[in-house]
Formats: structure tokens, sequence, C-alpha cells
């Protein structure tokens, strides 16, 4: 073979060359580059050249030394790549890594649901302060002013630690609000019906904490207040959340009570979902449970909030989100959602609401 022959042979080889590992690399390149590599070798013939043509030789020969050092390079490149995805691969038989990312508390799925419930019938939502004076969280709704509500015995008071005397009603005892109606005051107070809204929050009572009860539990309270408002719509309404929330197939019945601003007011039953009504431990042997109260709006709440009760009438109904969250997930003692025991919070990703 002349040496044309010989540089286009060792060329071939170049091209052809694969390796997948290191270690094949390494050889590829002492096999072209070496001390006694192919390539190195033919550079080395370069000597033997007549003087006339070595500019020529010269120049091929350094063609096949540069094609080789970018096949070396490619394939540096090559095994690097293929050594990266093998380690990321790894054992391609073990089980996945699992991250734990928590899951909403069982009080925000359970107030998220409720309050789907009445924003997909035309409901707003509406907020507001947590510390309440007395005029919003009881005097507007009618309570009297010896309603034991208004004791210490049954609310937080607030007094303002310093107060300067240019602040209107500086002395005014706060208290922390006992329902979320006072919410609700002030949108009446600041809007005209057609008014049809849902407070959702949280509200504090001095009590003892027990199973069954705890000084700070959330609401969900709704009001509706336009012209000819009926107890029948009240109640069609309260029988669509009843089904929306737990089954087509719960009935709801309504039992006198009293609030002091609703007239007449009602204390609202569910078929117990647990026997169906057939009669178990939850519903006390009785086929119903409680879930809420409700009612028409006093007349004398819509004039104390700037509402001609003449002209229109409301309905209204409030609900503990604990109560209903209890109902749902039977959970057999109120204490259990402020501990924040993960083994009790683990079990609440149905639903979670991840917006
Ligand atoms: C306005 C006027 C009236 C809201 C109502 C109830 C009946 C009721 C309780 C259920 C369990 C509170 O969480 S609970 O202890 N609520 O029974 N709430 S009617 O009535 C209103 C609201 C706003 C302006």
């Amino acid at each position: 073979m002349n040496l044309e022959e010989r540089i286009a042979a060792v060329e071939a080889q170049i091209k052809d060359a694969a390796a997948t590992t290191a270690d094949a690399v390494e050889a590829f390149r002492v096999d072209m580059l070496g001390r006694n590599g192919k390539v190195t070798g033919l550079l080395d013939e370069l000597k033997q050249v007549p003087v006339e043509q070595k500019k020529l030789w010269g120049q091929r020969l350094n063609q096949l030394k540069n094609s080789a050092k970018d096949r070396w390079e490619e394939l540096q490149a090559g095994a690097g790549t293929a050594n990266t995805s093998q380690q990321e691969a790894g054992d391609g038989t073990r089980p996945a890594l699992t991250e734990s990312t928590g899951s909403l508390h069982p009080i925000s799925i359970v107030r998220q649901r409720i309050v789907d419930v009445f924003t997909r019938i035309g409901y707003t939502v509406s907020q507001g302060p947590e510390v309440e004076d007395d005029h919003h969280n009881f005097g507007a709704l009618n309570f009297p002013p010896d309603h034991p509500a208004r004791d210490m015995q049954d609310t937080f008071f607030v007094r303002p630690i310093s107060c300067s005397s240019e602040v209107e009603n500086a002395n005014e005892a706060l208290a922390l609000r006992t329902h979320t109606s006072s919410v609700q005051v002030r949108v009446m107070e600041s809007g005209k019906p057609p008014i049809r809204t849902i407070s959702p929050g949280r509200v504090y009572r001095n009590e003892a904490i027990s199973a069954r009860a705890h000084c700070m539990f959330h609401q969900v309270e709704g009001l509706y207040v336009d012209k000819g408002v009926s107890f029948a719509e009240l109640k069609g309404t309260l029988d669509h959340f009843a089904k929306s929330l737990f089954g087509p197939e719960v009935k709801i019945r309504l039992r006198p009570s009293y609030f002091p601003f609703t007239e007449p007011s009602a204390e609202v039953d569910m078929s117990c979902t647990i026997c169906g009504g057939g009669g178990c431990a939850v519903c006390k042997h009785s086929g119903w449970v409680e879930i809420m109260g409700c009612g028409m709006v006093d007349p004398a709440v819509l004039s104390n909030c700037n509402i001609d009760p003449d002209i229109y009438s409301g309905f209204a109904f409030g609900m503990g989100v604990e109560r209903i969250a209890q109902l749902i997930y039977r959970v057999p003692d109120l204490r259990l959602y402020w501990e924040n025991d993960v083994r009790f919070l683990d079990q609440f990703t149905d639903g979670a609401f991840r917006g």
C-alpha cells in the first residue's frame, strides 16, 4: 500500500471508531495518537518523503492528525454523557422517592366546600374584623342590654391599653366577635338589597375546652335580603346545601327555636348519614343530627342596618365548620383539630384544595 492508501485506511478507522466507556476512549487515543500509534507512525514517515513533496504530505498528515483528535473529543463527550445518564438512572427497579407535600387542614377543606356550595348559586363571600365593637356584634343584632352573651362569662373583651382622646369611642370596650353575623351587619350598612352573602371566619366564645366545645371555632353564616324573600326559599336553599355536601339522599327538618336576630327561628336537622335514619350512637338513636340554625331576619335588625323592613325581608343561617367536618369525617373529639398530630392530619388528603 502506498502512503495515500495507508492514510485513507487509518482515516476510515478513525471515522468508524466507537467507544462508550472512558477505557475504550483512552484505547482509541493510544491506538491513533500514542507514541506507537497509527497516526504518529504515519507522521514519522514524513521524514522519508522527498523535500519537494514534504509540504503537500505535511498538510495531508496534519489533516489526519486533526481528524483523529476531533474524533477523540467526540468519543470523550459521548462516553461522558453515557456515564452521567447511567448514574442518574441508577437502579430502575428502585421505588420512587416520595416527597411529603402536606395537605390542607380538615377545617380548611370543609370550609372551602361549604363556601363553594353557596358561591355556585350566586352568594358573595364577605369578611370583617375579628375584634368588634358592641354595635356590630350585639346591638344591631337585637341582643338586649342584659343578654348573657354580653357577659364576660361568655365573651372575650378587649380593652385598649392606651388610646388617644382624638380616637372616636376611644374608651369603648371591644370584643372578639362571637359570630360572623357582625360581618353581615357591616354588609347591610354599607350596601343595598339584593344582598346574598356568606361570611366564613373564626369566632370566639369564653368556654371551657372539652371534646364538644372550644373557645375558638369557625363559622359560615349566610344572609339573603331582597323584596319578597320567604321561609320556603330558606328551606329550599338549606335542602340544596345539605344534599350538595352530604349526598342527594339526605333530608332536612326544621324545629322551632329562638335567636335574638331572627323571627321565626329554627334549628336544622339532617337525616343521620351514618345510619341513614335508622338510629345509631352518632344520632343518639334519633335518626337526626343537628347541622345549623336559621330564621327570617328580624325586622328590627333590618331597621338597625338602614334597610326598610316594610319593603324588604330576608333569611339567615349559621353553622359551625367544626361540627360539619365532624359529621363528614366522624371526628370523635373537637380537640383533635388543634393538636396538630400528623397521624390525625395525614388522613385528610381527599378533596384537598390546592387553589
Ligand atoms: C344577620 C342577621 C341574622 C345568622 C344565624 C344562626 C341562626 C345559628 C349558630 C349555629 C351554630 C351559631 O356556630 S353556631 O354556634 N347559628 O343558629 N345564625 S341564624 O343570623 C343572622 C346573621 C346575620 C344580619
